[in-house]
Order: structure tokens, then C-alpha cells, then sequence
């Protein structure tokens, strides 16, 4: 039996660890965001990429939810010092990982290659591919002009008000092969989209020209977890992006902003009976993971459900 799991940003990560843990070494593809990937102090930084890596390896840090547990900052100290730019914190450890990463991409290594050498070099029996091998980037326009995404989510703490968000590249990008041939592998039991944000890290995703309507076309149930709880989103700017976009922070708001993408949408049981406004099927059920038995029962509950959609 195959997964293919749709994640970006750090709530995502939950549930692909979950799904990681449930499966056999080989059944678990998980698509990336790429979208937030930036070029900083020389280094190609790929934030989406590297949360997966360190939480399917066990390396993430639980409080920050980015970088890695037990990180010294020698560099940034030593960067301080320098003058340089730090508004961008990356550790001593996180460090390798971006030097090991650039330094095979600018030798010619696409990142779905340097994704898997790095993943099999932390262990980890599934798969990690970015949704494409070219660059998409996530622009922010807001009321203060357009800002790179890491600006926007870091260096302003996410404060200026969204307009708009365009995924600069997609037009020309493609999903990446191995992203493709999971989507298509007969094998394939269930598409999960994980609980990210559906506008910062789903959605780039889908933008890449291909990717929705592979999804489209596999027989295989495509089951949305619903990022918001109560209208509140469980961790991030969700609900703040939400409201400044004019949508309403809900999860009814994510079910019709999916569409008929989702063949099933897991609301979390705060949310029951929630009218979703749509005829799309959908259950309740514990959503919010804080442990690792959390994640573990949801990745259960999301296949279980798949078996019965197909
Ligand atoms: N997020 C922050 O809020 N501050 C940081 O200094 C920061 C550094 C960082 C370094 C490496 C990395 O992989 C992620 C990092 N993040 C940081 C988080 C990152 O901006 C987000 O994880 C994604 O871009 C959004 O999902
Ligand atoms: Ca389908």
C-alpha cells in the first residue's frame, strides 16, 4: 500500500510523521512546499524540506517547531560580531544541512536528489520530494508592497497586513518526477493533505502546473485534515491570513477553499456538525496533535478512513 502525503510548514510535519511511523519504510511519499525556499548569505535554504527531514528524523526542536533540538549558535554569534545578517537564525547544525545542500545543487544536483541523499543519510524510510525541481517562490503583497516570503514570515513576524500572494516561477515549474510517479504508482491507497496552511503551504503546491490534476486523476480517496480548530488556526498566521484575505477563519472557509479537490475532510471534533456550506463528505475527529501518540492515531484514522472512501 502507497501514501502520498501534501504537507508543508510545521503542522503539516505532524501528520507526515504520524503517516511515517504507521507505514513500511517505501509506502510514504511526502510532496514539500518549496515555496518559502530562499537564497540567504550564499546558502539555498529550504525550510519546508528541512522541517520534514528533522521531525521523520527525530532531530526537530519540539519548542521552535524549525532547526534542529539541541542547537548551538556559535555562527550566528561569530555572524553578529561580523556585522552580518542574522536576522535569520540558523544554528551550528542546521548550518551543515544548508552548506551540505548548496554546495551539491550549485555542482548540479536537483533538490529532489539532494533531498533523498540527505534523507537517507538521517535514516528515514520515506520518501521527501519538493513539489518541483525548479524555483517557485512565495511572494507576499501587502500593504506595505511586496515582500519575499521569508521577510514577511520572519523578518516582519508575519505584522504586515496581506493583499495578495502570487507563487513567483510556477507558470514555467514542473511537479518533480518522483512527486508524479507517486501520484500515478497503482498502488496508491490515499493523498493526504495535512493540516498546513492551506494558503501559504498547500497552495503553492497545487500551483505547480500538473500537480491538482494528478491528484484529480488518481483513484485514490484525497483526504484533507483541517488546519483550523474553532476558527482558530493551531499554530502560524492561518486565521490572521484568513481574515486579511476576507475570508472567514473556519474550517468550512478551508473545505470550500479545497473543493472538489477533497474526496473527504476531516474536521477536528470541536468542529462537528459544522455546516460546511458544500456537499463535500466530510468527519470529526481528534485533530490536534501534541504527542506522538496523537500523530500516530490521526495517521491511523486518515487511512482507515481512506480504505473505506475507496
Ligand atoms: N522562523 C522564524 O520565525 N525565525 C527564524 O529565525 C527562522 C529560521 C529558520 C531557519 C531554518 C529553517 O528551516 C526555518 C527557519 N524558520 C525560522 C522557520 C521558517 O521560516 C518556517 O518554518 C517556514 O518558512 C514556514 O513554514
Ligand atoms: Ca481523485
Amino acid at each position: 500500500m502507497k501514501v502520498v502525503a501534501i504537507s508543508g510548514g510545521i503542522g503539516g510535519a505532524k501528520l507526515a510523521l504520524g503517516l511515517d511511523r504507521v507505514l513500511p519504510p517505501g509506502a510514504l511519499t511526502v510532496i514539500a512546499n518549496t515555496g518559502d525556499d530562499f537564497r540567504h548569505l550564499g546558502l539555498h535554504i529550504s525550510p519546508d524540506i528541512d522541517t520534514l527531514l528533522y521531525t521523520l528524523a527525530g532531530l526537530d526542536d519540539p519548542v521552535r517547531g524549525w532547526g534542529r533540538r539541541d542547537e548551538t549558535w556559535t555562527f550566528m554569534q561569530a555572524l553578529e560580531r561580523l556585522g552580518g545578517e542574522t536576522w535569520f537564525r540558523l544554528g551550528d547544525g542546521d548550518l551543515a544541512t544548508h552548506v551540505e545542500r548548496t554546495r551539491s545543487l550549485d555542482g548540479g544536483a536537483t533538490l529532489s536528489a539532494v533531498t533523498a541523499e540527505l534523507a537517507a543519510r538521517l535514516g528515514i524510510g520515506s520518501a521527501i520530494v519538493p513539489m518541483s525541481d525548479a524555483p517557485v517562490r512565495t511572494r507576499v503583497e501587502t500593504d506595505e508592497g511586496w515582500l519575499d516570503f521569508q521577510h514577511y514570515f520572519v523578518r516582519r513576524q508575519c505584522q504586515p497586513r496581506v493583499v495578495a500572494l502570487a507563487f513567483e516561477g510556477a507558470a514555467s515549474a514542473r511537479p518533480a518526477a518522483a512527486a508524479l510517479a507517486a501520484l500515478a504508482d497503482p498502488e496508491l491507497a490515499a493523498i493526504v493533505i495535512c493540516p498546513s496552511n492551506p494558503y501559504l503551504s498547500v497552495d503553492p503546491i497545487l500551483s505547480v502546473p500538473g500537480m491538482a490534476e494528478a491528484l484529480r486523476a488518481s483513484p485514490a480517496p484525497v483526504i484533507a485534515v483541517s488546519p483550523i480548530i474553532k476558527g482558530q488556526a493551531v499554530k502560524g498566521p492561518t486565521a490572521k491570513l484568513m481574515d486579511e484575505i476576507g475570508l472567514v477563519p473556519s474550517a468550512a472557509t478551508v473545505a470550500a477553499h479545497y473543493g472538489s479537490l477533497v474526496d473527504l475532510f476531516v474536521l477536528d471534533e470541536a468542529d462537528a456538525g459544522l455546516d460546511l456550506g458544500t456537499q463535500m463528505a466530510c468527519v470529526s475527529a481528534p485533530t490536534l496533535m501534541r504527542t506522538l501518540d496523537d500523530k500516530v492515531n490521526l495517521a491511523r484514522r486518515v487511512l482507515k478512513l481512506a480504505e473505506r472512501a475507496t
